[in-house]
C-alpha cells in the first residue's frame, strides 16, 4: 500500500501521482492535484469507469493506505454558506414562462364524455405511462450529486422511459444498475472515431437490456455554446461547476466544457455507416436530429425504426427550424411513402417542450411521442428525484385536463384537426424574446426564494 506521504513527493510535471478513489484524469488539472487526493474534483465530470477503460494499468500505482491520509479540513466559504441558505429555501415550484410552441392553436371538440381519459402509450414497443420520454442531457452531476440516477429512479417508479446519454456523469452500467428489473431504457449515442469503442458500448447496452439506440446525427461538431464559454469562471470554489472551470485551465478560453469533452465524436459519420450499426445490434435504431423531409425519407429507406425531429434544444445549428415546424412537412412526406401512422417507423419530436399542451400539439400533428430534456434536468438539479417525480405529476395532471378540454379520451383521438398550425407553415412572425440570453446570462436571475 502507498502512503499519502509517498504520493505527496510526486507533485511535479516530471513525476505526478494523484489519488482518485479509483482513478486519475485530465492534464493541467492533474498537476493542480499533484500529490493530493483529486477524487472530489474528478467525480462530477467523469463516470467511474473512465479511468479503468482508458488509463493503462501500469499507470495505476496501487492502493493508498487510508491511515496515512490526513483529513483535509475544508473551510466553508461565505459564498457556499449563502448557496446553502438558498438551497434550503428553494421555492416549492417554478413556473416556466417560455412557450416555444405558441404558434400552434387548439381547435377543441365538445360534448364527448371525457370522464375517463388515458394518456399512456407504447414507445418502440415499450409501455410508457406518458407520451413523453426523458431526452439525453450531459453531465448530470454538475447539477446534483446523484446525477442521472435521479432520472433513472423516478422513471422506474413511474413507468417513464429514460434515454441514457453517452456523456452522462454516471457510467452507463451505474445507471442501468439503478433501474428496476425490466425497466425499459433507451441509449443516446455519440459515435466515437474509434468504432471498436462504439461497438463495445452498443453491444453492452443491448446485453444490459436497452430497448432503443438513438444515434445523434446532428452533431458532427458541437455547436458554439456561448453560455458554456462565458460561465466558466463564475461560481464558488466549493461547487462542482467551479471544479469544471478549474479543469478548463488547459483548454482554450474560447471553448466551453461541451467542446472540451466531445472531441471523440466522429465527423465522418454518414449514411454508409447505417448498415454497420444494423449489423452490430438488434436494438431498434433511431436517428436523432433529423430536420428535413429529404433526410426523413432517406432514414426510412435505410430501414431504421424511427427519427427524432430536433434542433438539439437550439444548441447546434443556430436558427435551424424547430422539430415541431419540421413535423408537418415530414409527416406529409412520409405519408407518400407508406402507411400512416407507420407502426414500423416512429417519429419523435423534442425541443422547447415545457407543458402538456406542447406535447399534445406535437402528438396531434403526428408525433409518436415527445422528448423533454431541460425540464427534467432542471427538476433533478434543483430537487433531485422528488423534482423529477413532481414534473411527471405536473405533466400527467395537465395531460388529463387538456385532453378533457380538447375532447380526446385517448392519444388515438388526437387528430391534426384539433390544432391550427397554419402559422407554422408561413414561418413568419416576430422573433420571440430570447429569455435564455437576456435573463440567464450574467447576472443569473434566480427564482424568488421563500423567507429571504
Ligand atoms: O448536446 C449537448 O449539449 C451535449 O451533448 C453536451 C456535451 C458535453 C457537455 C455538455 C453538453
Amino acid at each position: 500500500m502507498l502512503s499519502s506521504q509517498a504520493i505527496s513527493e510526486h507533485s511535479s510535471r516530471d513525476s505526478c501521482w494523484i489519488i482518485v478513489h479509483e482513478h486519475p484524469g485530465g492534464s493541467k488539472i492533474i498537476l493542480k492535484y499533484a500529490g493530493k487526493d483529486a477524487t472530489e474534483a474528478y467525480e462530477p465530470i467523469h463516470p467511474p469507469n473512465a479511468i479503468i477503460d482508458n488509463l493503462p494499468i501500469e499507470k495505476h500505482l496501487g492502493v493508498v493506505d487510508p491511515s496515512t491520509v490526513t483529513a483535509v479540513v475544508k473551510t466553508v466559504s461565505e459564498a457556499e454558506k449563502k448557496r446553502q441558505v438558498l438551497v434550503a429555501n428553494r421555492p416549492h415550484s417554478m413556473k416556466s414562462s417560455i412557450y416555444m410552441i405558441s404558434r400552434v392553436w387548439f381547435r377543441p371538440r365538445i360534448l364527448r364524455d371525457v370522464t375517463v381519459v388515458d394518456w399512456s402509450t407504447t414507445i418502440l414497443g415499450q409501455r410508457s405511462s406518458l407520451p413523453v420520454y426523458i431526452s439525453a442531457t450531459a453531465l448530470g452531476k454538475l447539477g446534483h450529486p446523484d446525477g442521472e440516477l435521479n432520472l433513472t429512479r423516478a422513471a422506474g417508479k413511474h413507468g417513464v422511459i429514460q434515454m441514457i446519454p453517452t456523456l452522462a456523469s454516471c457510467s452507463f452500467d451505474e445507471i442501468v444498475d439503478a433501474a428496476q428489473p425490466g425497466q425499459p431504457m433507451f441509449l443516446q449515442l455519440y459515435v466515437n472515431r474509434d468504432r471498436n469503442i462504439t461497438k463495445k458500448y452498443v453491444q453492452n447496452a443491448e446485453k444490459r437490456g436497452v430497448k432503443g439506440l438513438f444515434i445523434t446525427v446532428d452533431a458532427p461538431q458541437l455547436g458554439r455554446r456561448e453560455k458554456d464559454m462565458r460561465m466558466k469562471f463564475v461560481g464558488d470554489d466549493d461547487t462542482a461547476a467551479a471544479k469544471v472551470q478549474e479543469g478548463m485551465e488547459g483548454v482554450k478560453k474560447d471553448e466551453g466544457v461541451a467542446r472540451a469533452i466531445s472531441s471523440f465524436i466522429d465527423p465522418s459519420l454518414s449514411w454508409k455507416d447505417i448498415p454497420w450499426f444494423q449489423s452490430i445490434t438488434n436494438m431498434p435504431i433511431i436517428l436523432k436530429g433529423v430536420a428535413t423531409p429529404e433526410d426523413a425519407i432517406l432514414a426510412l429507406e435505410h430501414g431504421v425504426q424511427g427519427i427524432v425531429l430536433s434542433n438539439h434544444g437550439g444548441r447546434q445549428l443556430d436558427t435551424a427550424r424547430s422539430g415541431l415546424e419540421n413535423l408537418i412537412d415530414i409527416v406529409a412526406a412520409l405519408k407518400t411513402r407508406g402507411p400512416w401512422p407507420n407502426p414500423k417507423f416512429s417519429v419523435f419530436v423534442d425541443g422547447g417542450v415545457r407543458r402538456a399542451s406542447d406535447v399534445l400539439k406535437a402528438l396531434a400533428l403526428g408525433a409518436t411521442a415527445v422528448g423533454i430534456g431541460r425540464g427534467f434536468l432542471y427538476a433533478f438539479c434543483s430537487y433531485g428525484q422528488e423534482g423529477v417525480e413532481k414534473a411527471f405529476k405536473i405533466i400527467g395532471d395537465e395531460l388529463e385536463m387538456n385532453m378533457r378540454l380538447l375532447g380526446a379520451r385517448n392519444l388515438g383521438e388526437l387528430v391534426p384537426e384539433m390544432v391550427d398550425a397554419s402559422a407554422l407553415r408561413s414561418h413568419a412572425g416576430t422573433v420571440p424574446k430570447d429569455n435564455l440570453y437576456n435573463s440567464t446570462y450574467q447576472p443569473l436571475r434566480l427564482a424568488e426564494f421563500r423567507n429571504t
